[in-house]
């Protein structure tokens, strides 16, 4: 096994914005390949595809390969966002985006993921499901929605169907429940985990399996929600303590999420001052350059369920129409979309989407790496 130096320079943000930053790698990237620590393979790969920001999301810029087989690309007037090595014409994301997404009991943990996924996978506040650990993969939309864990050393695998939850009320089963699901506005190689909430008075063993999962998984990448509602309670300091206490904390990327936003009441205090108030108590708690973003996971969710038909319950159903009804946005166009007894206008639910907060947390995540040396050091070729 002969090892290869590969290397990309940091991909600070300011590197990128001074235009200057160059991505270099090198290897024979005709050989397979491994990347440490995913042990991804890669094969005849011949280009690097680089897809932009946002704005020109459209725009393509290819990486090709030079004679001696390196590949070299200048990143002069762009705002790279992600990338993907192209082998037979297959998309191949170099790694796993790998996320948890912690938080203090009760401030919308499941529910936020689930207005990422689009429907009701993650059950919220299921006595049978506290302390377990869900890690949620993105498939690619002809792959089966599946459901898997360990009972009595067996691997169980499952189809996600509506009945899946009776599965996990069974005792003797493992900690780590694996979901395999689509995402809704997704397009990266995707892991989320949701773990369990964190609430020392009343039980100080899920905040133990929290924090050692996040410690013996080398965890990375945090999504850490705060409950706008209950902005800094005791719970949520020593956990963000906790935090700090990890291992890796020094390379650790967080978004702050601010959720429940729509519970405030904008009489009594402005979003700004919320969000001012929440930057300054985790500054307090050392969390010095914080992005939060406040959102409403609950309004999300429900749009997006309604968009894709999967609104459950009567209540469900009035809420998102009283929403609705009461949102002064524009309808503009002829879509209509069904929505218990009424046609709501398509257009005018995606745009309150938008103002849930969710999709500008979706492209954060999508962008949580670029900061960093995304690729490790070391290839290993194999023979
Ligand atoms: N008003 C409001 N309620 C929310 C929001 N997100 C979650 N909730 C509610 O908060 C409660 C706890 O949510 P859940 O997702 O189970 O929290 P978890 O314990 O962190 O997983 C549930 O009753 C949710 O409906 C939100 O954005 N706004
Ligand atoms: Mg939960």
């Amino acid at each position: 096994m002969q090892k290869y130096e590969y290397k990309i320079n940091k991909l600070y943000k300011n590197e990128i914005k001074s235009k200057k930053t160059i991505i270099e790698m090198r290897g024979d990237m005709e050989k397979s390949i491994v990347f440490n620590p995913k042990k991804l393979f890669l094969r005849g790969v011949e280009k690097v595809e680089l897809s932009l920001t946002e704005k020109d999301r459209k725009s393509i810029h290819l990486m090709k390969k030079e004679e001696n087989g390196t590949f070299i690309f200048k990143l002069k007037d762009l705002n790279c966002m992600n990338y993907h090595f192209l082998a037979n014409e297959k998309k191949i994301y170099p790694h796993k985006l790998e996320i948890c997404v912690v938080s203090t009991m009760s401030s919308g943990k499941s529910t936020f993921i689930n207005a990422l996924l689009g429907k009701e996978i993650l059950p919220s506040e299921n006595e049978a499901c506290t302390g377990k650990i869900f890690k949620i993969n993105k498939i690619l939309s002809n792959q089966e929605e599946t459901i898997a864990f360990k009972e009595k050393e067996e691997i169980k695998r499952y189809y996600l169907n509506e009945e899946y939850l009776k599965y996990l009320n069974k005792d003797e089963i493992s900690t780590v429940i694996e979901i395999a699901s689509k995402f809704y506005n997704i397009e990266e190689n995707i892991t989320l985990i949701d773990t369990p909430g964190v609430n020392n008075s009343r039980n100080l063993e899920h905040r133990n399996i929290t924090y050692n999962f996040l410690k013996n998984n080398r965890t990375k990448n945090l999504i850490y929600i705060l409950n706008a509602t209950q902005l800094g309670v005791n719970d949520d300091r020593n956990f963000l303590l906790d935090i700090k206490e990890l291992p890796a904390h020094e390379s650790l990327n967080i978004i702050f999420i601010l959720n429940k936003i729509d519970e405030i009441d904008s009489e009594k205090e402005s979003l700004e001052e919320i969000l001012e108030n929440a930057k300054s108590y985790l500054l307090k708690n050392g969390f010095l350059e914080a992005q939060i973003y406040p959102i409403t996971a609950y309004n999300c969710k429900l749009l997006r369920y309604a968009l894709n038909n999967n609104l459950k319950t009567r209540g469900e159903i009035s809420k998102v129409i009283s929403y609705y009804d009461s949102s002064e946005t524009e309808e503009i166009g002829d879509e209509m979309i069904k929505v218990g007894p009424r046609y709501l206008c398509k257009n005018k639910l995606e745009k309150l989407i938008k103002q849930t907060g969710v999709p500008e947390v979706e492209l954060a995540i999508q962008n949580i790496n670029i900061f960093e040396p995304t690729f490790v050091t070391k290839i290993e070729r194999s023979k």
